[in-house]
C-alpha cells in the first residue's frame, strides 16, 4: 500500500466516525426533545381539573386561588385542589395542604407536587372559617397561604 493510499484510508475512517457521531448526536437531541414534549404534555393533562362540578382551586407558593369561597350551611362543598408546583421547590418540596378545622369536622388534605385532589366536606354552622397550608414558607405563619370559607 502506498503512503498516499494509507492516508486516504485513514481519512475515510475518520469521516465515517464523524458521520456516526453526527447521527448519534441528532438521535440524542430527538430523544431529549421528545421526552421534554412528552413531560410537558402529560403535566398539562394531569392538571386539568378531574371534577368539573367541583370548585376549581389552585395552590402554589403564592397562595390559594380563589382565596375566598362561599357555601351554604348543611350543603356539601366539593373542592378540586390543583397543585402545579413541582418537586424542585426547596421549601416543602412542592407539597401543599388544605387544613380547615375551626367549627367544622376537620379537613386536612395534602396535595403532592404536580397533582390534584378532590374532597368534600359539609359546613354545618353559618360563619367565617379559615383554612391554611401548613407545609411551605413557614406554614401557618405565612400570610399568603390562607383562605376564608364564608358559610351563610
Ligand atoms: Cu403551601
Amino acid at each position: 500500500m502506498s503512503k498516499s493510499k494509507k492516508h486516504k484510508e485513514r481519512g475515510k475512517k475518520q469521516n465515517n466516525k464523524t458521520a456516526l457521531m453526527s447521527i448519534l448526536f441528532v438521535l440524542i437531541i430527538i430523544a431529549i426533545f421528545g421526552s421534554a414534549v412528552y413531560i410537558l404534555m402529560s403535566k398539562t393533562a394531569s392538571l386539568e381539573p378531574v371534577d368539573k362540578d367541583a370548585i376549581k382551586m389552585t395552590v402554589t407558593m403564592a397562595g390559594f386561588d380563589p382565596g375566598i369561597i362561599r357555601a351554604q350551611a348543611g350543603e356539601p362543598v366539593t373542592i378540586n385542589l390543583i397543585n402545579p408546583d413541582n418537586s424542585h421547590h426547596t421549601d416543602g418540596g412542592g407539597f401543599h395542604n388544605f387544613i380547615l378545622t375551626a367549627g367544622l369536622s376537620s379537613v386536612n388534605i395534602t396535595v403532592p407536587p404536580l397533582s390534584q385532589k378532590v374532597f368534600t366536606f359539609t359546613p354545618t354552622q353559618p360563619g367565617e372559617y379559615h383554612w391554611y397550608c401548613d407545609i411551605c414558607c413557614g406554614g401557618k405563619e405565612n400570610p399568603s397561604m390562607h383562605g376564608t370559607l364564608i358559610v351563610a
